[in-house]
This record gives C-alpha cells, structure tokens and sequence, in this order.
C-alpha cells in the first residue's frame, strides 16, 4: 500500500469500510433511517394487536366472581386506556421524528435548544394533576375491599406457609381457636352470595394470598393477622395461588376455592368434621396451633 492511499483511509474519519460518500452524507443512511423509524413504530402497533388479540386467545383477566371485581376491572381499563393512548401519542410521535428528521434527507444543521421551563412546566403538572386524579377517584374502590370490613366474626383462617395454605374453620361454635375448629389444606369453600371474612397469617415468609377470579390479593406478614373479605357471585371451582416469590416452591404453592350453596357448604363443612373426628385429629396435633 502506498503512502498516498494510506492518507486517504485515514482522512475518512474510521467509517465503516464499504461505505460510499456522496456529498458528505454516507449513502445508504436514508434506508435505515427508514429501516429504524418503521422498526419503532412497530412498538405502538404490535402493542396495542396484543392488547386486542389477548382476549380471544384467553390471555385476559380471569372470569371475575365476585362482587367488589367490576369496580376493580372497572379502573383497571380506565387506566388502561388513560396509559394507552399516552403511550399511543408518544411513540407515534417518536416514529414521526426519526422519519421526518433523518438527518440524510436534509443538509441542514441541527440547531441546539436549550429547552423550554414552560414545556417542562406543563408536562409535570399533567402527570401530577393525573395521578392525584387517580388516587382520588380509586378511594371507594379501595374502601370497599380494604376497609369496610363486614361486621363478622372471621369465617375461616388462611395460614401461608412454605409452600401451602394451611385453612382453619371455626367449626360449630363459630369461633376460631375452640377444640372443634376444622384443619384442612389448600382446599377452601366458601357459600355463594355471603360475605365471606378471611383471618390471613403467615407462619414463616411473605406470601401474597391471591385469589384471581375473587379479584382479591393481600400480602401474608408473618407476625400480622390481616383481615380480607369478599362476597362471591357464582358457584364454580377457582385457584388459589402465592403472588409472592417465597422460596424454590413458591411455583406450587397452589390451592383451590369452591364456592358453593350455602346447602352443600354445609354438607362439606358436616363432612370434614366427621372425618376429622374419626381420624381422631385434634388442633393440638396440628402444627398450625404454632402459628397463633
Ligand atoms: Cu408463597
């Protein structure tokens, strides 16, 4: 190579090699500008085939159960479509600036702004005025499943641990923590259309009690006894599940909830007492006593 050709690689600013100049913009450039804006605006448009596609492939929220579970669907969609056309306007408004300002269609400068107070002013004020909007408007929602708790004494006990539930009935007298309290695990029933008032504990870690088709999850604290309630609308057999890594099984940590007539909860209820009492388990036996 000689020293003439050497000079002129070295004079063309370490572009990559194969790169054509023409009147100093790299040919070329123009398509992936293309190439990047179409690839960002498939951002907005496969999001937003997702959102529509999931619930006919049943990737959607589970059936909802319950009757606090509309309010809760009810702002989940409302800030769903606040976020969604946010998010819509943004990223198409991005796809728009790199196809217009790809700096190979014009040979113009770019000139630099220092910014604007007043822009920057208005778009923290939107977000703030937003979400005091929001924390507002969700209260009744939230007083609803979280503070008016129905005057009741509780209707079973839900024990987290690693990796089950642990379910205590208070039996006929209606009390937990009596001789005839009932033991089961990951199984609970619950009757249709009652107010039905849970006594969360957990013995070891944090659990998340999670109950989809109820619309119903609160953190298991150990050393909290936490109350949780919910009325439910339909009969059917649902899932139990942890929302809240807690160890290598947290993946099994499942259970189920039957809601049922008053008549065959019951019957239930009459079913696992007789079993109990033939197999002779008492609550002394049962280690869920440790957790009191
Ligand atoms: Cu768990």
């Amino acid at each position: 190579m000689d020293q003439d050709k050497r000079d002129r690689d070295a004079g063309s600013g370490g572009n990559p090699p194969g790169d054509s100049w023409v009147n100093g913009l790299p040919q070329g450039r123009r398509w992936s500008g293309i190439a990047w804006s179409l690839l960002f605006l498939l951002v907005p448009v496969l999001g937003t085939a997702t959102f529509v596609i999931a619930p006919y492939y049943n990737h959607w929220f589970p059936k909802d159960v319950s009757v606090h579970g509309r309010s809760i669907d009810d702002l989940f969609y409302f800030i769903l479509v606040l976020t969604g056309v946010i998010f819509l306007a943004t990223e198409l408004i991005l796809f728009w600036f790199m196809w217009k300002y790809d700096a190979a269609a014009s040979s113009k400068p770019a000139t630099y702004i220092h910014g604007s107070h007043a822009l920057e002013v208005v778009w923290t004020i939107i977000p703030a005025a937003t979400m005091l909007f929001l924390a507002i408007y969700q209260m009744n929602t939230w007083a609803d499943i979280k503070m008016r708790r129905p005057r009741m004494s509780p209707s079973a006990e839900v024990v987290a641990r690693q990796f089950e539930w642990r379910i205590r009935y208070p039996g006929r007298d209606e009390t937990l923590g009596t001789p005839d309290d009932l033991f089961i695990v990951n199984d609970l029933h619950v009757p249709v259309d009652e107010d039905f008032l849970i006594q969360l504990k957990s013995m070891d870690v944090l659990h998340s009690f999670f109950l989809p088709n109820l619309r119903m999850k609160q953190d298991a604290v150990p050393g909290m006894k936490q109350p949780v309630w919910f009325k439910a609308t339909e009969t059917g057999t649902y899932d139990i599940v942890c929302a809240e890594v807690c160890g290598w099984g947290h993946y099994k940590m499942k259970g189920r909830v039957t809601i049922e007539s008053r008549a065959d909860f019951d019957r239930w209820l009459a079913r696992i007492e007789a079993e109990q009492k033939a197999t002779q388990r008492g609550p002394d036996e049962i280690p869920i006593a440790a957790a009191d």
